[in-house]
């Protein structure tokens, strides 16, 4: 097939969304942040719900979601953003609002705000990145990091010791009662990533049918650079190691009776 006949709309066999526009991602190469900016953005789009969903962008790597994502947006201080998503949902209730957060501002900076937006049961979704380390500021160690993970502030590795055990916040956020959906998914293979974007969705569609409580979506994701591997080291190394503790799946579903919009694999 030559050049013309690929961009013939009749052989188009993949779009992007129009609400992740044309701005080169800040990210890097293989990292999970923009494949979660866009199966977030496809949900928001297959579901008509662009011109009335809110999201929070945090600080870290994708303190700047809001200059790719094509929907009202409102930056967050560090860790800030569930207090500012209970302001604007309950400001606006019919609105879908979401946060967009890393470990080190959702588990670290952010957990007073997490736990009690959490135990508040606000009526918002939670997307969490875990990708156990500080990657904006050059990759410090996260609540979130493995036992004997090296990273900058830990260069022997995690010792838990006397820097604590990794921090399960899904699994501790699952237990407040307001909670109704919470799951851990990641975006490290095609079957994947068609999960976590159903996990989403199904979240957004809680929001839009009026059922209360917090939905909860951890997804772990690689920080190729800050764990200094390529992204296919950086991901096979998460499957070695990070699901044997952070374990993918649904730890809490108040909802299971709703239709799946997407078949799981
Ligand atoms: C109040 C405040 N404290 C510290 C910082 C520095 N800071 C910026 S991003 C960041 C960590 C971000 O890590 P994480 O949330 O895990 O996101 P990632 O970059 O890994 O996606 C820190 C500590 C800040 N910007 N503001
Ligand atoms: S530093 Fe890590 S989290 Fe940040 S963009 Fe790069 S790979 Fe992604």
């Amino acid at each position: 097939m030559n050049l013309e006949d690929i961009i013939k709309p009749e052989n188009c066999v993949f779009k992007k969304t129009e609400l992740l526009n044309d701005k080169p991602l800040s990210f890097c190469p293989g990292c999970g942040h923009g494949v979660v900016h866009r199966i977030t953005m496809e949900c928001v789009e297959e579901l008509g719900i662009m011109e009335d969903t809110i999201g929070i962008a945090p600080v870290g790597c994708a303190v700047l979601a809001y200059e790719f994502m094509e929907i009202d947006m409102q930056e967050a201080a560090h860790g800030r953003a569930p207090a500012v998503a209970t302001g604007i949902k309950r400001v606006w209730p019919k609105k879908y609002v979401f946060t967009y957060q890393g470990d080190g501002d959702l588990a670290a900076i952010g957990t007073a705000e997490t736990m009690h937006c959490c135990n508040r049961g606000e009526n918002i979704l939670i997307i969490f990145i875990n990708n156990g380390i500080y990657g904006m500021t050059g990759g410090q160690m996260a609540p979130t990091t493995l036992e004997g993970s090296k990273t900058a502030t830990c260069p022997y590795g995690r010792d838990t010791s006397t820097m604590g055990y990794p921090l399960k916040i899904t699994e501790l956020v699952a237990q407040l009662p307001g909670v109704r959906y919470v799951t851990r998914q990641s975006v490290h293979t095609p079957a994947a990533v068609r999960k976590a974007k159903a996990a989403i969705k199904k979240a957004l569609m809680l929001q839009a049918e009026g059922k209360q409580g917090t939905c909860f979506i951890e997804i772990c994701t690689n920080c190729n650079s800050g764990w200094k591997m390529s992204p296919v080291q950086a991901n096979k190394w998460m499957e070695e190691n990070t699901f044997k503790y952070y374990v993918p799946g649904d730890i809490k579903d108040e909802f299971k009776l709703l239709k799946n919009p997407i078949a799981n694999d």
